[in-house]
C-alpha cells in the first residue's frame, strides 16, 4: 500500500500536546484545567522523580534521575541532557500538530530543556508554541532566565514570556498567591484560544507548516482559492480563483496568511508570473501578510500547458461574518497585557 495515502478522515483532526519542561512547568500543566477541549494531552518531562506525584499528567517522562534535585540549577547541564536524550523526548513529542511548551525559566531543566524541545517538535513537523514563565529578581535566577528567553526568541520569534515582574509591576503588592492565579487563568485563556483556533484551522489535510506565523497566529477563517486560464488574463485569472472559494467569507476583506502555488507553462516569462504574483498577493492579501505567504512558482513542460496559468491557493485569517474580527488571536482582548512577546 502506499504509505502516502494511508491515511484516514479521523487522524486530520489536530492533536495537541500541553507539555510541561522542568518542575514548575510539570506542576502547572498538571494543575491546567483544559477538560472541554478534545485531543488534548497534557504531558510532563523533567529530570528529577518528583515529577511522578503529579496526578493530572497523561505521560510523565523522567530522563537521567537525579533524585529530588533534577539538573540543580545548572542550565548546561540540562541541555546536553535534552541533546543526548533527544530520541526519547522525540518519542513523546512526535504526532502532535500543535505542541504547547511550558515551562518556567531560572533554574536547571525547564530553562535547558526548551531550545531541544522545540527542535524535536520542528523536526516532527509539528507547531511549537513556548510559553515561558519568568521568574522575579531574587528567585531562580533571573539574569539566566533572561539570557535564555532571548535566546529563544532568536529562534523563535513568537514565544510567549509571561513575566512575574511585569505583574508585579502592573498590580503593585499582589500577594505570590494571587499572582499565580492570574498567571494560571491567562495560560488557560491562551492555551483554549489557540487549540480552538488550530481546531478551526486544520481542514488542509497533511498540509504541513513549520511555522505558527502562517496558521496559528492568523485566526480567523479558511479558504481555497483556485482557477486556470491563458497567463495573459491576469484580472480574470485572479477574479475566477476568488470567486472559486464558494465560501461564506469575503475574501474582498483580505487575508492575513496564504500559501499558493502557481502552475505554468514552460513557454511563460518571468515577468508575466511576476504580474500574476502581484495580482495575487494585492487582491487576495492584508498587507500585514505579505511577509507571510508561501508562493510556489512550478513550470509544466507539456504542451496543453503552453500560455496558461494555473493557481492553487489556501488562504488563512479572513474575517467570517460569524466571528467579531476582535475574536482573532492577536486581539484578544486582555492577552497581551502581562505577557511579553
Ligand atoms: N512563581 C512560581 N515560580 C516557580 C514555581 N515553580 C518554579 N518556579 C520558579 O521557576 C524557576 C525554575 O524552577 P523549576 O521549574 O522548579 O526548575 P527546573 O526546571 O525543574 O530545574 P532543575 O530543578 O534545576 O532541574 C525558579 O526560579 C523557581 O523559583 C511556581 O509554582 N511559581
Ligand atoms: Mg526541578
Amino acid at each position: 500500500m502506499n504509505e502516502t495515502f494511508d491515511y484516514t478522515v479521523d487522524e486530520f483532526s489536530p492533536r495537541v500536546k500541553i507539555v510541561g519542561l522542568g518542575g514548575g512547568g510539570c506542576r502547572l500543566v498538571n494543575g491546567l484545567c483544559l477538560d472541554d477541549l478534545q485531543n488534548v494531552e497534557k504531558i510532563g518531562i523533567n529530570t528529577d522523580t518528583r515529577i511522578n506525584e503529579l496526578g493530572n499528567l497523561k505521560i510523565k517522562l523522567v530522563i537521567d534521575t537525579y533524585g529530588d534535585n533534577g539538573c540543580g540549577g545548572n542550565v548546561d547541564l540540562a541541555k546536553s541532557i535534552a541533546k543526548s536524550n533527544a530520541d526519547k523526548i522525540g518519542g513523546i513529542l512526535k504526532n502532535s500538530d500543535l505542541t504547547i511548551l511550558v515551562s518556567y525559566f531560572g533554574e536547571g531543566t525547564g530553562t535547558g530543556f526548551m531550545e531541544e524541545a522545540i527542535k524535536i517538535v520542528r523536526e516532527n513537523n509539528g507547531l511549537p508554541l513556548p510559553l515561558i514563565l519568568l521568574p522575579l529578581a531574587g528567585t531562580g535566577d533571573r539574569r539566566v532566565a533572561e539570557k535564555e528567553f532571548k535566546n529563544i526568541k532568536n529562534i523563535c520569534n513568537y514565544a510567549i514570556g509571561i513575566d512575574y515582574e511585569v505583574i508585579l509591576k502592573k498590580y503593585g503588592s499582589i500577594r505570590m498567591k494571587d499572582a499565580q492565579f492570574l498567571v494560571f487563568n491567562r495560560l488557560n485563556e491562551i492555551i483554549s484560544e489557540y487549540t480552538t483556533t488550530l481546531l478551526k484551522h486544520t481542514q488542509f489535510g497533511n498540509l504541513t507548516v513549520n511555522d505558527l506565523s502562517t496558521i496559528v497566529t492568523h485566526s480567523g477563517d479558511s479558504a481555497v482559492i483556485r482557477s486556470e486560464g491563458p497567463i495573459e488574463d491576469t484580472d480574470k485569472l485572479v477574479k475566477f480563483a476568488m470567486e472559486y472559494s464558494m465560501v461564506e467569507e469575503d475574501i474582498r476583506e483580505k487575508a492575513s496568511g496564504a500559501w499558493v502555488l502557481i502552475t505554468v507553462g514552460d513557454d511563460v516569462s518571468q515577468s508575466n508570473v511576476d504580474i500574476l504574483r502581484r495580482a495575487i498577493v494585492e487582491n487576495v492579501l492584508k498587507p500585514e501578510a505579505y511577509g507571510l505567504t508561501d508562493m510556489f512558482i512550478g513550470v509544466r513542460i507539456d504542451n496543453k500547458y503552453k500560455g496558461s496559468a494555473k493557481i492553487f491557493g489556501m488562504l488563512t485569517g479572513l474575517d467570517s461574518i460569524y466571528r467579531p474580527p476582535d475574536r482573532s488571536i492577536m486581539g484578544y482582548p486582555g492577552m497581551i497585557d502581562f505577557v511579553s512577546r
